[in-house]
């Protein structure tokens, strides 16, 4: 099953660049490139030279000297795809990348296809299914959140979690399939209760896991954000100054919002999706109206809520736009209450908002949106709240929307599993139940594959990787 070929190709960022460097992968990898490289004292032979070295030479064909270059070899299967790799490290204009790459085609390397690299890693068993997908999202990844994610994914954090549930599944059939084997007996050797308890382990690990995909997703496109309240309070002059940029119109206009305006960036490491909204009123404008059945809509999609209210506001009302938000937020999302125009706001309701009662996911944040005094405050316990309430280190985070899938199958099985101890049906049902489970979990890690699933998982990769 296993293409012997040798594959070859630029694994550096396409365009020129100081340097760039060319891969090569397979048992022909280091014969090929000594056909074209020459040390200095030209009495070097490349396939001599021991694994893990570098050396310093000319790459040169029909007699014509190409570039100067560093190669570094790699011999098996310690190497990142577990094969003869040699690395060509040439310098980075366009025209030596697609020269030498063209001499090694001619000396019998072959062009790798999307991902091979990496493909060939997971064939040869240096990493499982789940790992080697996580290579494509550490390359991916543009915020410190999501590569701390992948780089966990890519280490194996995600397969051990796998693999320590399918121990425990396993545990689990092998105890129902012992009692089908004296169907005739009658005799119960796997205890009911201690098999209940082990599902129930089984149930709650994946839920836990299905559960992670909503942050893991979020994490990787940017927590969503959004940023709520009545009109004129600020809220798009929040925006701007979260952003840096002048993105939504401002003015002293009620309703000058009306459709919801998005953006990201990246602060502290951390990826944010805000979403400015039509301000919240009672109107009678269609426009507006519709404008804000799309923010209650954002408030829902939202991880955290920015609810802007302007410290101008008698108290009471202030309170009253609190109150009405809070109940259209669950538990699980962040409420942060931003009170702005401090500048030029009423002491009184600034006094009362200061002894409000916070719950255990809301906070309290006083601001200037217009002058920036304050941001860094609010901009702390935004990120505070990302790092201590959405992230937590030990915890597994599910990213990837295949594992999603999968999960979402062996979830729905282990439930089988539980309901069917629950009605007392034989032990054979369950243990089919147990062993889908089982085969959904062999997915991720890639014990079980087919090759239509593996051709699409890397062929999102770039070449070169
Ligand atoms: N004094 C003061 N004025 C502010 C502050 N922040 C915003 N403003 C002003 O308040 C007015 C409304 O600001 P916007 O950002 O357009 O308010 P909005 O909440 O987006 O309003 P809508 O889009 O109509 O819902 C503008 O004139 C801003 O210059 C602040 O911190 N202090
Ligand atoms: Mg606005």
């Amino acid at each position: 099953m296993l293409d012997q070929s040798t594959i070859c190709a630029i694994s550096t960022s396409p365009g020129s660049g100081a340097i760039a460097v060319i891969r090569l992968s397979g048992s022909e990898a280091v014969s090929i490139t000594g056909k074209i490289f020459r040390s200095p004292n030209k009495t070097k032979k490349l396939e001599d030279q021991p694994a893990n070295s570098l050396h310093f030479g000319q790459i040169v064909f029909n007699s014509e000297v190409i570039d100067e270059v560093v190669v570094a070899l790699f011999r098996t299967p310690h190497s990142f795809t577990g094969e003869d790799i040699v690395e060509i490290s040439c310098h980075g204009s366009v025209y030596i990348q697609q020269k030498i790459l063209e001499i090694l085609v001619e000396n019998g390397a072959r062009l790798a296809r999307p991902g091979e690299f990496t493909q060939r890693a997971f064939l040869n068993g240096k990493m499982d299914l789940s790992q080697a997908e996580a290579v494509a999202d550490v390359i991916a990844s543009s915020s410190a959140a999501a590569h701390k994610l992948a780089l966990n994914q890519m280490r194996g954090g995600f397969s051990k979690e796998i693999n320590e549930l399918r121990d425990q599944l396993l545990h689990f059939t092998a105890m129902v399939e012992l009692e089908l084997d004296f169907a005739e007996e009658d005799v119960e050797f796997a205890d009911r209760t201690e098999l209940r308890k082990l599902a129930e382990k089984v149930e709650l690990l994946l839920r836990k896991l299905k559960n992670s995909f909503q942050l893991g997703n979020v994490i990787k496109n940017g927590i969503p954000v959004a940023i709520v309240g009545e009109t004129n309070v600020g809220k798009s002059t929040l925006l701007n100054v979260l952003l840096n940029e002048d993105k939504a119109i401002v003015s002293e206009i009620h309703g000058t919002t009306r459709d919801v305006i998005e953006d990201v960036v990246n602060i502290h490491g951390t990826a944010f999706r805000f979403f400015d909204t039509a301000g919240i009123r009672e109107t009678v404008d269609h426009i507006e109206t519709l404008g804000i059945e799309r923010t209650y809509h954002k408030l829902t999609e939202a991880t955290m809520v920015l609810l802007v209210v302007d410290t101008q506001n008698p108290y009471p009302v202030v309170k009253g736009r609190i109150d009405k938000i809070r109940k259209r937020i669950t538990n699980s999302q962040q409420l942060i209450i931003v009170a702005n125009k401090i500048d030029v706001g009423k002491p009184e309701t600034i006094e009362q908002l200061k002894k409000l009662k916070l719950g255990q996911n809301e906070k309290c944040v006083f601001i200037v949106a217009r002058e920036k005094q304050n941001l860094e405050k609010l901009i702390d316990l935004m990120t505070h709240v990302v790092n201590t309430d959405l992230i937590n280190q030990e915890d597994v985070i599910v990213s990837n929307a295949r594992h999603y899938e999968i999960l979402k199958n062996a979830h729905a099985a282990i439930e089988r599993v539980l309901t069917g101890l629950k009605t007392g049906i034989t032990g054979d049902f369950l243990s089919q139940d147990i062993r889908e489970c089982l085969h959904y979990l062999g997915e991720i890690t890639g014990e079980i594959t087919t090759h239509e699933v593996l051709g699409h998982i890397f062929k999102n990769f770039c070449i070169g990787k």
